[in-house]
């Protein structure tokens, strides 16, 4: 008899999304373009150093995007087309048995522009039918207001999140939803990762570094603004929907001290903060006592108008969800040491940690580390709604794709995940990433991979979007089938798979 589960009997297992990454249809019926919509994706990219390659948002690659007589690639305009292919990927969801699947709504579709009082009838129409063929199959949606995606158009009428403007507008956009949603939609996250506000000001903020010679001030004070809309969103939200829950998220980017010197246990500390600032608000109603003297060493002073503070305190997440990935070590003398790659940002070499071939490393270790981190910090339940492994998967000749390393990942993963459910973690659920190969977020890459599920597309476009079961689809279906107790071996590990390095 194989051991019973460590999994609560309605954890919601699924996968993940985010609409600017799937959807494509980036103008069909009213939508407008999003920040999202201005990636472009580079032929000479260097995987295993993409973030050397990263560079900031410039006015003059917007002006591009915007030119309708623009021939640049956009894999971000095309997504996967789940737009027109919704139906046939939430039957590939149900057949795998999905409890859940987290995605978000494209703000852009609702309000084109982002500050019409009026919404897009079209765009929430075609939320309707999507939200209609989940709850059909059993399948909780899990929706995220926003996914670095902000209406392209904001910029040119309001500027960026540093203008507080944008907060009723977002309001006005969450209310908008959460009514016509209100049957639908009971689990809600605000905005994605918003400590990736921090490191990619435009996808979060629509900040371009040119307009701000004081770049921190203005990273904090639209990192303060959308804490203000994060905050009324829950209040609306709880307001609309009594039965909801509404939740903030960070991207947990999990950081060890290079060594055991105080000095790199204390940078690691510091290093830390940096995102649970950004969960700390959300989840406590109120700045830690550490942002003072964080925001003084960056010659930060933060605009709060009165009343703002009550409203943090009094509006408060409902749980806190996490995307999870990888490890980093931080150390004080970081110039010194061999870097590594990472989710949006990077760090240093972890020697006791594979890496994938964009350079993260791989620690399901980790995993339950971060849980019992988070869950001891906020004593809020927590939900990880990102996990996963990106590879250049190969289709074999007879069209299989034997992505053992990717079985081998997230087996490891939930297993962490089961044991800090016993170490007493309150874990909603478990979405893992890109359950359908889309496009990538750091890259615009088709080539890194996540799903279950193939889709026929190359970086360039090019190809049927036809989709095709990879050999972890039927794994994820045990998994699900059996609550997390039946975590087959795959026949090859990640230690002896092409796909990882030293
Ligand atoms: C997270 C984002 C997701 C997703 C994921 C994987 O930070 O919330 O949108 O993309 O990273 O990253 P990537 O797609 O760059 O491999």
């Amino acid at each position: 008899m194989t051991e019973k589960t460590k999994f609560p009997e309605h954890f919601l297992w699924g996968g993940a999304a985010a609409a600017m990454q799937i959807e494509g249809a980036h103008d069909a019926d009213g939508r407008g373009l999003s920040v999202a919509d201005v990636y472009t994706f580079d032929p000479e990219l260097d995987k295993k150093h993409w973030l050397d390659q990263w560079h900031m948002m410039t006015h003059a690659q917007v002006e591009e995007a915007l030119d309708p007589s623009g021939t640049r690639n956009y894999p971000k305009r095309r997504g996967n087309d789940f737009y027109h292919r919704y139906q046939e990927d939430i039957d590939l969801m149900a057949e795998m048995g999905f409890k859940a699947y987290r995605t978000s709504i494209s703000w852009s579709r609702i309000f084109p522009n982002g500050d019409e009082s009026e919404p897009n009838e079209q765009g929430l129409v075609f939320y309707d039918k999507v939200f209609d063929a989940l709850l059909a199959k059993g399948i909780e949606p899990v929706i995220s207001l926003c996914h670095y995606d902000m209406p392209l158009n904001l910029l040119k009428s309001h500027g960026d999140w540093t203008n507080r403007g944008l907060i009723d507008l977002f309001v006005h956009y969450a209310e908008t939803v959460f009514n016509r949603y209100k049957d639908k939609i009971k689990y809600w996250i605000t905005f994605n990762e918003m400590n990736c506000l921090k490191h990619h000001p435009y996808a979060s903020a629509g900040i371009i570094e040119e307009n701000h010679p004081h770049l921190e001030q203005a990273k904090y004070q639209a990192a303060h603004h959308q804490f203000v809309a994060s905050a009324l969103a829950v209040k609306a939200c709880h307001e609309i929907i009594p039965d909801s829950k509404i939740g903030c998220m960070i991207s947990y980017l999990l950081l060890y001290p290079n060594t055991c010197h105080p000095e790199d246990v204390l940078e690691c500390q510091k290093e830390e903060r940096v995102s649970f600032f950004f969960s700390d608000v959300q989840t406590r109603g109120a700045y830690p006592a550490y942002a003072k003297r964080m925001l003084e060493e960056k010659n930060v002073t933060l605009d709060i108008q009165p009343g703002d503070e009550e409203i943090l305190l009094e509006n408060t997440a409902d749980f806190v969800a996490l995307s999870y990935y990888m490890s980093n070590n931080a150390s004080a003398q970081a110039g010194e040491h061999e870097k590594a790659s990472g989710n949006l940002v990077g760090g240093i070499k972890n020697p006791y940690l594979l890496q994938n071939q964009w350079g993260w490393q791989i620690d399901p270790t980790g995993m339950r580390y971060a849980l019992n981190v988070l869950h001891d910090r906020y004593e809020k339940p927590l939900f990880v709604v990102e996990n996963g492994m990106g590879a250049v998967d190969t289709v074999e000749d007879d069209g299989s794709v034997n992505d053992d390393y990717r079985i081998d990942y997230l087996k490891r993963h939930i297993e962490q995940m089961a044991e800090a459910i016993e170490d007493g973690v309150e874990l909603m659920g478990y979405t893992a990433w890109g359950p359908i190969d889309m496009i990538s977020a750091s890259t615009s890459q088709a080539s890194k991979r996540y799903g279950f599920v193939y889709v026929d597309q190359d970086d360039l476009g090019r190809g049927t979007l036809d989709r095709s079961r990879k050999k972890s689809f039927d794994w994820y279906k045990k998994v699900i089938e059996s609550n997390g107790r039946e975590l087959e071996q795959p026949a090859e590990t990640l230690e002896q798979s092409h796909t990882v390095e030293k």
